[in-house]
């Protein structure tokens, strides 16, 4: 007899509901979840995946050390004490800030790292404190941050009830949608939308799969999102079209705008962005004139040279068209876990302390992942010495990986917290692996922050974890204490320290938390037995969510600024104007430049970074190839399918080249978060579809000045073909650089 367990997949944001059938601690299948709240039984390849994961030899169990550049099994008691001394070691040592934490974005998908976000960053103490975040979204919590208040204030696009979607950098046909949960069925929305006699728009340098559900898809050239978006809200203006609506009286700065984007004229924009001045004129007329409009973008706007100016003028535009906390326009869930008014120190702040080597501004407690090579690699007090890298591929996931790398070989300790031996953990002292994706519990407390209807949902733990099978929430906790014990001076400091260290972990557990969270959330009844609220024993009785309500309107009440207004104009925002004119009107960037081409990312249908160890999704006709439009292939003498080198300041990969009238002349594409050809690692799938890494030529020099995010779209490149004669050596590179022999 088999069983069926209902859960929410935790691979991306979109939050499908999942229905897994299994008898006993066998997997059969993984399907979508047809009562599922939000989904309604709509997932992507990617949830089957996870069966591969939950059953995968090379995953992790238990704790291994590196010993004479061999690995080896140790006890967990032997490894948290090991990583409590040698941290707390370099910290007396050398100071607090000697030590870096380092997060990847599974620990956003991971209700119990989540849940240790916070006390990591206040025990150990260390003002280098790293995160995906910045080589992803920090442009979007810095405007959240600036205009509303608090970083994690998420606008979300309220798809199903608007009439104009004009959506910019993303490709929701494949990544599902981000930063707005839509259970794996964006494109479905897109398609309603125009079946309900709306429009949809797209932007981007390539004509995506997502182009095939929009009414109109406009090429631009990388980067200059910024003009186009001062083109539409100018256009709004001078056609006199502009209204605040409902929220005229809680909005400040709005004549500094209309005078900012007074400089500006559409055929000098149209020049810059490759977008007809008709075009833009036309789109902004239409938004502002629609019943219902949305303008919204993504990762193609955040990790880009201008990401904090885009996501700031994004929600200008949606402001000044009345489109701002409207039906259809931007809106703000109500989570069930409000971490947003529960956790003030979350709310975020800016320029607090700055990085020892470039003296970049801190933003919400973190500094740029760009600058964390350079805090490693050069001399002098404060230099990084030991790491605490969790749940992140840093090595092909941030900018110039290649020297990331390099950096993590020269630490003194590096402890990685991660199922995985892959590129980043194989520079790891020591790798301590959490319980697999169906031995833990789990609540999205993140990703509901971007829901687009509200709802909660709870997924219990399905398999017990061979013993003592740790979750991430237990494993920081355990480095946590053992490093605070170690790191006291004198004995009665250290007492107190493992006194409360094992009372907190014997008492707290990720379900405690989360149970009284929801009780003391807006739909909560508190401790009260006889108030029917929301409860962690309601959602286990609901296993398929719950519906808590269509968004509601929110502003001002919601706004976290102290004034209770919405600042349309921040100063810091204004100020990076002149970079934007000086970068693509004045200063005109001449194409005869080596590097004559740009690169851009893209992701692929099936598979998720750290998941090209499921052979289901990695299996076929290789992706990872480079996207190249025929006019620029046929000038370089390329032949599709063939090996190109690309290159750019940093250094230079080989990929096959793909064909294609999609991408814009100019510009090329390909995905990232491949190139599983490293040596040392044990991830036996992914080395035999290796690909290549994208982020081996991109610069971590070059970020958004604005808000320190990398920029990994838009780097200038130089594509050429490589010889047939100079093949055979390519492929051998490729051949030789498995995996290494690994003992356990
Ligand atoms: N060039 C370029 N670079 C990019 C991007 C791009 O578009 N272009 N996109 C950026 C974006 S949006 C993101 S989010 C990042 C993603 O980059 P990363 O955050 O580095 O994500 P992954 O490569 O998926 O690595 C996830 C890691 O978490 C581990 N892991 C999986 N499950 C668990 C778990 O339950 N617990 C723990 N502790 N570890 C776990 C995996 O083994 C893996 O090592 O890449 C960024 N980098
Ligand atoms: N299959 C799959 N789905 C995923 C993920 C995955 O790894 N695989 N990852 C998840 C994560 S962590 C995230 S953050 C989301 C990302 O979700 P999205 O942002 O929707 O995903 P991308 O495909 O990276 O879309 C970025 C688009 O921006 C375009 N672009 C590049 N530069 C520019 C520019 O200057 N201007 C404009 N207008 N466009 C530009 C690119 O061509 C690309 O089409 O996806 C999530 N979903
Ligand atoms: S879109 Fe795919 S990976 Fe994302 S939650 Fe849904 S099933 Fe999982
Ligand atoms: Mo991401």
């Amino acid at each position: 007899m088999s069983n069926t367990h209902f859960r929410t997949c935790h691979l991306c944001e979109t939050m499908c509901g999942i229905a897994v059938e299994h008898k006993d601690d066998k997997i059969l299948s993984i399907k979508g979840d047809v009562y599922d709240v939000l989904s309604k039984g709509n997932i992507c390849p990617k949830a089957t995946g996870l069966q591969d994961i939950h059953t995968d030899p090379d995953r992790l169990r238990k704790p291994i050390k590196k010993i004479n550049n061999r690995w080896q099994e140790i006890s967990w008691n032997e490894a948290f004490e090991e990583v409590g001394s040698r941290l707390a070691n370099i910290q007396n040592h050398y100071g607090m800030n000697a030590v870096a934490t380092h997060c990847g974005r599974s620990i956003a998908h991971n209700v119990g790292g989540l849940l240790m976000v916070d006390p990591l960053r206040r025990l150990i103490g260390t003002q280098n404190i790293y995160t995906n975040s910045t080589v992803d979204q920090q442009p979007h919590n810095f405007a959240w941050y600036f205009m509303l208040g608090h970083q994690f204030m998420a606008t979300v696009p309220n798809i199903d009830r608007t009439d104009y979607y004009l959506m910019l950098g993303t490709n929701p046909k494949i990544s599902n949608g981000a930063q707005m949960a839509t259970g794996a069925n964006t494109y479905k929305k897109l398609q309603a939308i125009q079946r309900r006699g709306g429009k949809v728009i797209l932007i981007d340098p390539r004509r995506t799969e997502s182009a095939t559900y929009c009414n109109e898809h406009h090429f631009i050239k990388p980067a200059t999102d910024a003009l186009f978006l001062i083109g539409l809200i100018k256009t709004v203006f001078d056609k006199g079209l502009a209204t605040a609506g409902r929220l005229k009286y809680d909005i400040t700065g709005w004549e500094k705008i209309e005078s900012m984007v007074s400089e500006f004229n559409l055929e000098q924009i149209a020049e810059a962005t490759s977008i007809a001045a008709a075009d833009i004129e036309r789109i902004g007329v239409e938004f502002a004139s629609a019943k219902t409009a949305v303008c919204y973008g993504r990762t193609g706007l955040s990790m880009q040279e201008f990401g904090g100016l885009c996501n700031w003028l994004m929600q200008v535009l949606n402001v000044v068209t009345g489109n701002m906390d409207e039906p259809g326009g931007m809106m703000f869930p109500l989570t069930a876990i409000d971490s947003l008014s529960m956790i003030p120190s979350v709310r975020g702040n800016y320029n607090r302390y700055r990085s020892r080597v470039s003296s970049r501004p801190e933003f919400s407690d973190e500094l740029p992942v760009s600058v964390l090579a350079e805090e490693i690699m050069v001399p002098g007090e404060g230099k990084i010495r030991g790491l605490i890298s969790i749940a992140g591929n840093h090595a092909l996931s941030n900018p110039n990986g290649k020297k990331l790398e390099e950096a993590f070989e020269q630490l003194d300790f590096m402890v990685a917290v991660d199922p995985y031996l892959n590129e980043t953990t194989r520079h790891a002292d020591i790798i301590l692996p959490p319980v697999g994706p169906f031995e833990k519990s789990h609540y999205d407390i993140f990703y509901h922050l971007y829901d687009t209807i509200n709802w909660a949902k709870y997924s219990p733990c399905l398999f017990t974890p061979e013993k003592p099978g740790y979750t991430d929430f237990e494993i920081i906790g355990k480095i946590l204490k053992s490093i605070v014990v170690k790191r006291a001076k004198n004995p009665v400091k250290k007492l107190f320290a493992l006194s409360v260290g094992s009372l907190l972990l014997k008492w707290l557990s990720a379900d405690r938390l989360i149970d009284l969270a929801l009780r003391f959330g807006p739909y909560g009844g508190g401790l009260n037995p006889f108030k029917d609220g929301l409860s962690l024993k309601k959602l286990k009785e609901n296993p398929h969510g719950i519906f808590l309500g269509e968004p509601q309107r929110a502003l001002p009440d919601r706004l976290f600024t102290k004034d209770k207004k919405l600042h349309l104009a921040p100063d810091i925002m204004l100020s990076d104007i002149p970079r934007l004119k000086e970068r693509w009107i004045t200063n005109k960037p001449k194409h005869t430049d080596k590097f004559d081409l740009l690169i851009v990312s893209r992701l692929t249908n099936r598979t998720l970074g750290w998941m090209h160890n499921s052979l289901r999704l990695v299996k076929g006709k290789e992706t990872c190839t480079l996207l190249i439009h025929p006019d620029d292939a046929a000038k370089r003498n390329i032949k599709d399918n063939s090996y190109v080198s690309v290159s750019s300041v940093t250094g230079s990969i080989k990929v096959l080249s793909e064909i294609s009238d999609t991408m814009m002349p100019g510009v090329v594409s390909m995905p990232h978060l491949w190139g599983h050809n490293r040596p040392g690692t044990r991830q036996s799938v992914a080395a035999t579809h290796p690909g290549v890494s994208l982020n081996d030529i991109t610069n971590e020099k070059v970020m958004d000045e604005l808000t320190g995010n990398a920029v990994v779209h838009g780097v200038p490149v130089k594509v050429e073909a490589i010889a047939n004669s100079q093949l055979k050596s390519i492929e051998a590179v490729h051949k030789d650089e498995t995996v290494e022999e690994f003992t356990a």
